[in-house]
């Protein structure tokens, strides 16, 4: 399944306001959006205007900017919160209702009949105060409901004709990547209708999710720069970006791609956390070779062992010399690099010093060059 007809909605001011150390400043908000835009995300969620009194003045915030991308507010299924989010001029409503025994239970206390009934009430009522909004019906916590609640759900709000989109959200993340493919097919073949996926972290699936529901004819994904949201987030955009460029990097060529380091550090710089060393395509370690067999293969041909071209993000690979892994190709290609000229075998018995050293401490950049240059000194046309 081709996928290239996918859209981002970039929910970092909306799920991923709900981490635990994420609070925007206006000032932020509008930088961070704007961007997402200039990466070219196509919507940008914002948290509910019945949140608080700066969360949907900044809604108006955000929209004053006449960004690119479309921007929608996330609200509980009521006709009040609807009412507040038309009111702040929204591109977009994303509207939401749990249907899992839990939810159902614990969050709003209504059946199926009564979900579905309400639904078409505020759906209706949306339609008919503006009549061309993006309008958006999901069912929260998707994965634990029952397969026959949910298709009452969705088959009766796609029979209204009255929205532009189903969501599916596997809310405590716990979903698997057949589960997700099962469900959204189910949906695109039952109602024809966009799909939207929003996919929690809490068993590391979010990122296989979002590809299996894109795979299956998802037509949006919920992220968040660096997977933020509840407990420990949802699809980081990044993350998604990755899986889609080692399918196919034309899937994500029309995303303005070396903006991603500067987003991921934005974010981690405003919420005081670390970007992890394991991230996806921003990690300090994503583009760095060590072994001695990898470096070999790296230096003839980065594709050896790089799925992903760091140039495309605008970030440069790191060869690592000084350990005890390291190769004589590694430590050859440093010398060159240096404009050294030293011959095969000097450069074998550097590598033995720089392995045996190692063995006790690993070598700094500058220990390195400083072997090179002192074997340099020491044989005859040393500098190239
Ligand atoms: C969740 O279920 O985790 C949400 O944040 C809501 C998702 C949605 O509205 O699609």
């Amino acid at each position: 399944m081709p996928l290239h007809n996918f859209h981002i909605i970039e929910s970092t001011l909306r799920e991923g306001e709900q981490f635990s150390t994420a609070t925007f400043t206006t000032a932020q908000k509008i930088e961070i959006a704007t961007l997402l835009d200039q990466f070219g995300v196509e919507m940008l969620e914002m948290t509910s205007p019945c949140a608080s009194p700066r969360s949907e003045a900044d809604i108006r915030a955000v929209l004053a900017e006449n960004l690119n991308l479309r921007v929608l507010t996330h609200v509980r299924c009521t006709r009040e919160d609807a009412q507040r989010a038309i009111d702040t001029g929204v591109h977009g409503v994303d509207i939401v209702i749990g249907t899992s025994p839990q939810l159902m239970t614990h969050s709003h206390g209504k059946d199926i009949r009564q979900i579905i009934d309400l639904a078409a009430d505020v759906l209706s009522f949306v339609r008919e105060q503006s009549p061309d909004i993006i309008l958006r019906f999901s069912t929260e916590d998707s994965f634990r409901s029952s397969e026959a609640d949910l298709m009452r759900v969705y088959l009766a709000i796609a029979d209204l004709g009255l929205v532009n989109r189903l969501g599916i959200a596997d809310t405590v993340g716990v979903a698997m990547p057949s589960q997700v493919w099962r469900l959204v097919n189910q949906l695109v073949r039952m109602t024809g209708l966009d799909i939207e996926f929003h996919g929690h972290n809490d068993s590391g699936c979010a990122i296989a999710n979002a590809a299996a529901a894109l795979e299956a004819g998802a037509t949006h994904v919920d992220t968040t720069v660096l997977g933020l949201g509840e407990r420990n987030g949802i699809t980081p955009l990044g993350g998604l970006i990755a899986r889609l460029y080692t399918l196919n990097r034309d899937y994500v060529s029309r995303y303005n791609l070396p903006l991603l380091p500067q987003i991921d550090r934005l974010i981690a710089d405003i919420c005081q956390l670390d970007i992890p060393f394991s991230n996806y395509i921003t990690g300090s370690s994503a583009f760095t070779h060590k072994a001695g067999i990898h470096a070999k293969g790296v230096l003839a041909d980065p594709e050896t062992y790089e799925a992903i071209n760091p140039g495309d993000f605008g970030l440069t690979r790191e060869i690592s010399i000084g350990h005890h892994l390291t190769g004589w190709n590694a430590v050859r290609n440093r010398a060159q690099s240096l404009g050294l000229n030293l011959d095969d075998q000097t450069l074998r018995a550097i590598t033995q010093t720089i392995k045996q050293q190692a063995d006790d401490n690993a070598l700094t950049p500058q220990e390195i060059d400083d072997l090179l240059m002192e074997a340099s000194l020491q044989t005859a046309g040393g500098l190239a």
